[in-house]
């Protein structure tokens, strides 16, 4: 449906020689006439509703929303529509993030703008809630449509599309409860960039945080976490990419990820190609088979973190699989053998951002031939040693004040915040206390003078630790504790 504005907005483009699209405004509190042809053409006009602009918008438009909370609609009995969702023209743009009434600067944070299907408003994902928000149309053009500072949620899939194209930037999708996919790619590439996959349940036989069958899937410096697939589904998973698709993940995290499913159940399974680029493993769960599990596909796992997640695990492949290739990563020692440059030394991975810690064997230890990206996964730029001698740091974080794998604390902005605290008593039998200056959650480490591993494990909001290494001969302990980007280093004398 074309409307006066947009035809005549058409002509003065013809007119003018420019390709440049309209600027449609869209603000939740606007009074303006609806009636009026010249709604939507500022912020004094704006729409009121989202819908009504993506009825007028064209390819090459790009929409502006204040913040708020937009919903998708409750169908109408007998409806034709099989949904309620927002209908997305391919080639255009939709902006989050200005004030309300659009006076002042856009910021996504503090004027976040939402998009909800949580249609019978309980403030939880059910089977009450809308099918898809949004659908993305496909038309033949060269624009991709573009979702850019906006925070999705509450429904059983964000977006849909079919033979398109488009890209996240800055965007969250969370609390979704999946019964095919948040994202539903068919023959669509879609490209993610910093954003956010959290608190998302995976339900139902085919489900999956991302499900794209044909074109392609790339995550820039975006981050999984806290996500759930349902246990007892055939093809539950964290995230399917199955056959036909090229799969491509760079800078990115996967923390506390829990996948219960009992068969193909895994993280990232079957591609036509998947390459993890300086990407951060951490305390991911999966039953069977593994974090990650590949069927006939090749598989490069580069500049990668893989530690410490609770599966047996981490790479599986049929017998029919491609070649799996694991260079310049960190690594579960039962992989080493088949992994080149590779280590499987503690990264000292702080969480829930996965950076790395002062000490970590990751820092300095990549290739940087690996990773065309100047940022790292939390905007830091990639290499800040400088020196043609120093190396991109291994995972999505890259540590400043390093310098070529002998980290050194920067005199002036590197210095890691200490956390207070008290240990007693030292030496000791074996048996001592650590006594935190405030709750704690972080993850303690006890290495002995050869640097092996003695003891780890996970603080949750302590006050009091006590630790047990009385299995040990006499002599001197490392504690590491890592909280967030707070570090405490302790020598602990073990004297009977
Ligand atoms: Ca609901
Ligand atoms: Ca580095």
């Amino acid at each position: 449906m074309r409307t006066i504005k947009s035809i005549v907005f058409t002509a003065i483009m013809f007119w003018t020689g420019t390709t440049l699209g309209a600027t449609i405004y869209v603000d939740l509190g606007s009074t303006a006439d609806q009636l009026s042809p010249s709604v939507g053409t500022s912020w004094a006009l704006a729409y009121n509703s989202l819908r009504e602009a993506l009825a007028t918008a064209q390819n090459g438009d790009e929409i502006l929303l204040t913040e708020g909370t937009y919903y998708t609609q409750t169908l109408a009995p007998g409806s034709v529509c099989m949904t309620g969702a927002f209908i997305v023209p391919n080639g255009v743009s939709i902006y989050g993030g200005y004030p309300a009434g659009g006076a002042g600067s856009r910021d996504i944070s503090a004027h976040a703008t939402i998009i909800s299907g949580d249609l019978n408003s309980n403030g939880a994902a059910d089977a009450s809630d809308a099918r898809e928000l949004m659908l993305v149309q496909a038309v033949s053009t060269s624009n991709q449509t573009v979702f850019d500072g906006i925070t999705f949620e509450l429904a059983r899939t964000a977006i849909r599309s079919e033979q398109a194209s488009y890209k996240t930037v800055d965007c969250t999708f969370r609390n979704f409860r999946a019964e095919q996919g948040v994202l539903v790619n068919m023959d669509t590439d879609a490209i993610l960039v910093r954003t956010t996959f959290e608190d998302n349940l995976a339900v139902g036989r085919i489900s999956a945080l991302l499900f794209t069958d044909g074109g392609s899937l790339e995550a820039i410096s975006s981050h999984f976490h806290d996500n759930t697939s349902e246990s007892l589904k055939t093809f539950g998973a964290g995230m399917w990419l199955p056959m036909d698709t090229d799969g491509k993940f760079t800078n990115c995290t996967f923390y506390n990820n829990q996948g219960l499913s009992s068969r193909l159940p895994s993280f990232l399974p079957s591609s036509s190609s998947l390459e993890l680029i300086n990407c951060s493993f951490h305390s991911n769960a999966q039953t069977s088979p593994g974090i990650v599990h590949v069927v006939f596909t090749d598989l490069n796992v580069l500049n990668t973190v893989v530690y410490d997640d609770q599966t047996l695990e981490f790479v599986t492949a049929s017998a029919a699989g491609g070649v799996i290739t694991i260079d310049y990563s960190v690594v579960p020692t039962a992989y080493l053998s088949q992994a080149t440059n590779s280590t499987d030394s503690d990264p000292l991975l702080t969480t829930p951002d996965l950076h790395l810690s002062l000490g970590s064997s990751a820092i300095d230890a990549g290739l940087d031939a690996y990773n065309a990206e100047l940022k790292d996964g939390f905007n830091n730029d990639r290499i800040q040693d400088g020196g043609s001698s120093c190396s991109i740091d291994i995972g999505a974080h890259e540590r400043a004040g390093t310098a070529c794998g002998t980290p050194k604390l920067d005199e002036e902005s590197e210095a890691v915040p200490v956390l207070g605290y008290n240990a007693y008593p030292n030496p000791s039998n074996g048996v001592f206390v650590l006594e935190f200056s405030e709750e704690t959650t972080g993850h303690i480490r006890v290495y002995d003078l050869q640097a092996r591993l003695i003891l780890s494990m996970k603080l949750n909001e302590t006050l009091r630790h006590t630790i047990n290494i009385s299995d040990q001969p006499n002599g001197v302990y490392q504690v590491i504790l890592n909280s967030n980007d707070r570090q405490i280093t302790h020598l602990a004398m073990v004297q009977r």
